[in-house]
């Protein structure tokens, strides 16, 4: 067998972690207490800590909601930037809380960029009682679209785990 020179096999390397699925990267394994399960049919289970989370890009958004007082500040990664980094696509995605409670989320949601995953409100990480650790949050104040029944429902606050569904 003819020696081939580690130069040329890290080119090829390189070629194939950039390839098709370059939105598809591996993400580091969480190091810290998993906040958000995330599962697609045929592809990766994927857990992120909140190291991990804050690794995306953030998107802070400021609104009233109807479960809080005043206008707030949440701070998060949107469902558009998470889908995108994890190369994943589907009809919806189904949204899991702590107490069981789920709702589906048509793709419409991730593409339009408006629903956030928050992490902080008002530069605070929210505790379990405070509707956290992870809060789906819409711009309510933007349309009132966001504030009928249904965008109220899918604002699903203890988060904790995400289907992706094809
Ligand atoms: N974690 C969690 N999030 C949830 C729910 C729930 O039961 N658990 N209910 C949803 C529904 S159906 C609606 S209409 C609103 C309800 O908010 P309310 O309980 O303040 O009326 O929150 C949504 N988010
Ligand atoms: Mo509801």
């Amino acid at each position: 067998m003819l020696p081939i020179p580690r130069a040329l096999l890290l080119a090829m390397a390189l070629l194939v972690a950039s390839g098709p699925g370059a939105t598809a990267q591996p993400l580091p394994g969480p190091e810290g207490p998993v906040l958000l399960t995330l599962s697609q049919p045929g592809g990766q289970t994927i857990r992120l800590d909140r190291a991990a989370l804050a690794a995306f890009p953030a998107t802070s958004l400021r609104t009233t909601t109807i479960w809080t007082a005043g206008p707030q500040t949440f701070t998060g990664v949107t469902l558009r930037d998470l889908m995108t980094r994890i190369g994943a696509g589907g009809q919806a995605l189904r949204a899991h809380a702590v107490n069981d409670y789920a709702i589906d989320i048509p793709w419409s949601d991730v593409t339009s960029g408006t629903a956030l995953i928050a992490y902080t409100r008002n530069g605070q990480p929210m505790s379990v009682r405070d509707k956290g650790p992870l809060w789906l949050v819409y711009p309510y104040d933007s349309d009132p679209v966001f504030r009928q029944e249904t965008h109220h429902a899918r604002s699903v606050w203890q988060l904790d785990r995400i289907e992706v569904i094809p």
